[in-house]
């Protein structure tokens, strides 16, 4: 078979159930072809968004060893693709991975994982959320959500429904900080529509993708989005193709989760639109 090799180092934890995270990226990535490392930041239960009592255990220690590791065996990577951090000492040594393994033609994805609605996860500091902010300029790509890009750019979080000009703000502020190119979640102009923003800064260009708005938090969509993303950017796709694949590939697994009615903090039932995602990757590559 004839295919251009494509690979990835995902930096994320493994929550053991609730299907974020490494446990989404990597079904994910495989599904769109991309050959895909992890590097771990930590190992929990659960993700603690909704669960209690969850065991954590964090990898710091370990973070900068397992890159050296994978550098001396000669690895080398299409994508650096970034999300949820253990510590705040996480964001120096990722600073350091970053260093390790950039070249001039592949891209550092960051999804700038540190909060929703408004508000930090129960793990993150604001020491970690100011880190992620300095540490995103080092980034190609960067998908936030509302409240990560507010943070980021320092200004304070604003509920929807948004404006055209005020979501193209936000990503040109993003864009202006480093990368190229930035992709919002979590967009709304009116109600029962939600979507993403995107922007190419080299392009001047800036497109938005909405669907209809399912009702619920369904936590796991963000990494499910960003996962998709870059596969999709890995796979050949451009931003404004991989950001309308993202977001209608979130849209239909939020509304298969909706259907089943089950908790939604278990995660997204995103297994079962796989071969989709598989498939519409193989008609890029023929
Ligand atoms: O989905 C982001 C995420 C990733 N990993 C862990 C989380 C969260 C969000 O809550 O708790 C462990």
């Amino acid at each position: 078979m004839n295919y251009k090799k494509m690979t990835c180092a995902a930096i994320h934890d493994i929550s053991g159930v609730g299907k974020c995270s490494l446990t989404v990226v990597l079904p994910v990535l495989s599904a769109c072809g991309v050959e895909t490392s992890v590097l771990p930041t930590a190992v929990l239960s659960t993700h603690t968004g909704g669960f209690k009592d969850y065991v954590y255990i964090d990898l710091t220690d370990k973070l900068l060893e397992m890159a050296e590791h994978w550098k001396s065996v000669g690895c080398a990577f299409d994508a650096l693709y970034t999300g949820f951090l253990g510590s705040d000492e996480q964001i120096d040594l990722i600073d350091k991975i970053f260093a390790m393994f950039k070249t001039e033609d592949n891209l550092i994805i960051m999804d700038p994982v540190m909060g929703d609605n408004g508000k930090l996860y129960p793990t993150y500091t604001d020491k970690m959320a100011d880190g992620i902010a300095v540490l995103c300029r080092k980034a190609d790509i960067v998908v936030p959500n509302m409240t990560e890009a507010s943070r980021i750019l320092g200004i304070p979080y604003k509920e929807g429904p948004y404006t055209k000009e005020y979501v193209s703000g936000i990503l040109k502020g993003l864009c202006a900080l480093g990368p190229k190119k930035a992709v919002l979640t979590g967009i709304w102009f009116e109600e029962g529509k939600l979507g993403s923003a995107c922007r190419d800064d080299a392009l001047d260009r800036e497109e938005f993708f909405m669907n209809k708005k399912i009702d619920g938090y369904f936590h796991g969509t963000g990494d499910l989005f960003a996962s998709v993303l870059t596969g999709s950017v890995l796979g050949g796709f451009d931003i404004f193709e991989s950001a309308k694949i993202a977001t209608d590939y979130t849209w239909k697994t939020i509304r298969t989760t909706a259907e089943a009615g089950e908790d939604p903090k278990f995660g997204p039932k995103f297994e079962v639109h796989l071969p989709e995602i598989a498939t519409l990757m193989e008609t890029k590559r023929k």
